[in-house]
Parts: C-alpha cells; structure tokens; sequence
C-alpha cells in the first residue's frame, strides 16, 4: 500500500504532467486577420459581386484577391437564388467559408507581420465544393497550394489536395452538416521579424467554379522550450517545498 507522502507524489506528478501538456498545446494568438472568412458578411448571391465573389485586385477584411476570383460562403443562409443555398453547419468554424474558386480558381494573400522570431503552426480545415447538390465533379480530388513567403524566397510551399475517396459521405453544400474537412498544420521556423506573404492559390480547373474550400486559417507562435524549462524549474520547487513540510 502507499503511504500518503507516495499518494501526494504521485498525484502531484500526474498534475505536472497535465500542466506540462496544456503548456505545450497553448499557442500563441493567431496573427491571420479574418481566418475564418466571417467579414465581411456574404449573401451567398455568387456572381453577382461583393460581398460574395471577390475578384482579382479587389481586398476583403485582411485578405487581397490576386488572381482569379473567391466566393465566400454562408452557412444556413437560404435566401440566395438558384444554387445559392447553403445548408447549416457547413462552415467548420463560425458561418463562414471561402471556395479558392469563385469563377474560376483563385488566390488569395495576407501580408503578415512577425516581431518574434521562432518556430510558428500555420493551420487549416480543407475541404471541397463539389456544387449545390453534389453535382460537379463530385469524385474529383481538389488541390490548393499553400506558401509563407518573404520576398521571393519561400519559407513554406506545399501543396494540399481534399480526396473524395476518403470523404465518402460529402454531399453538396445545399445540404446540413454536408462538408467534410481535413484538418492541416505545418510547423514553420521564422528567423527574423520582418512582413510575411501568406496566401492560398487554387490548382483545381476541371471545374471553374467548384473548387478547394478553406476555413479557420491559423499561425501562431509555438512556445519556446524556454517556457517548458520554466515550468520544469516550478516542478523541482513543488517537489522541495513538499519534502521540507515532511521533514
Ligand atoms: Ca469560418
Ligand atoms: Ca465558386
């Protein structure tokens, strides 16, 4: 059997452990302005101009279009013409969300500005228009290529494709809870402060208008290990002030 000193010393660790797994997870504040594509409010009246289809050199609530066209979508707004239906929840974060092809494939630019140097996650729920009713090349994979640039030197280029094979039950976006995402991140180290280009650029033209869909943009600083040798250095005083009281 533990006597209490064992039971308190267990305890205490399993404390420990915990605190040092939500440090880990606690992310710094995402530097993406309008990630989640909620501004400005669209109504789903595509094509015919803002505030739903975006164009190329037109801005929108921290993101330039420059090349092609956006559109961006509004769960559970049924008031649109037509195709213009969105079902509810098919957003993956608040209302909002943006199709990387609006009339044709598009792309889309944040200029980010970095003070701290230091490892940063870019992240993103990815998935897919496949039309209102599931109509347009449903089967078709879509890809997007994602970049963290300054200047013309990349610090991040890959590329990310949304497969229909794994996402079986995706229906059109008419339809509730109908999108399916795929959740991306990429841990990226950033070397000196400065302004960052980050943009997202459609590689789907099998179909012009039924493209990638993006929500929930994210970079945030990752915590230093600084900050764990910290927490380690508050373990080792927890542990010391508990083998004083027992003396
Ligand atoms: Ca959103
Ligand atoms: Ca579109």
């Amino acid at each position: 059997m533990m006597r209490m000193g064992q039971i308190f010393r267990v305890a205490a660790t399993a404390v420990v452990a915990i605190s040092a797994l939500s440090a880990a997870c606690a992310l710094g504040p995402n530097l993406v302005v309008n990630g989640s594509f909620e501004e400005p409010e669209s109504t789903n009246l595509w094509g015919q101009g803002n505030p739903a289809s975006w164009f190329a050199g037109q801005s929108f609530a921290g993101w330039t279009v420059t090349r092609g066209s956006v559109d961006l979508k509004r769960s559970g707004l049924r008031t649109g013409i037509g195709g213009a239906n969105v079902g509810e929840r098919n957003a993956y974060d608040g209302l909002q969300f943006l199709d990387l092809n609006g009339h044709d494939p598009g792309t889309i630019v944040q200029i980010i500005t970095i003070t701290q140097p230091g490892l940063y996650r870019l992240s993103f729920a990815m998935s897919a228009n496949i039309g209102h009713l599931g109509e347009v090349f449903p089967n078709s994979p879509r890809s997007m290529q994602v970049r963290l640039a300054q200047g013309a030197s990349d610090l991040y280029n890959g590329v990310f494709t949304w497969d229909p094979a794994q996402h079986p039950g995706q229906r059109g976006h008419y339809y509730d809870d109908a999108l399916f995402y795929d959740w991306h991140q990429v841990d990226i180290t950033i070397n000196a402060p400065g302004n960052y280009e980050l943009s997202f650029a459609s590689l789907y033209t099998e179909a012009r208008a039924n493209g990638p869909v993006i929500d929930d943009v994210r970079l945030q600083l990752v915590p230093e290990p600084a900050s764990m040798l910290a927490l380690g250095t508050g373990l080792v005083g927890l542990f010391a002030r508990r083998r004083r009281a027992r003396a």
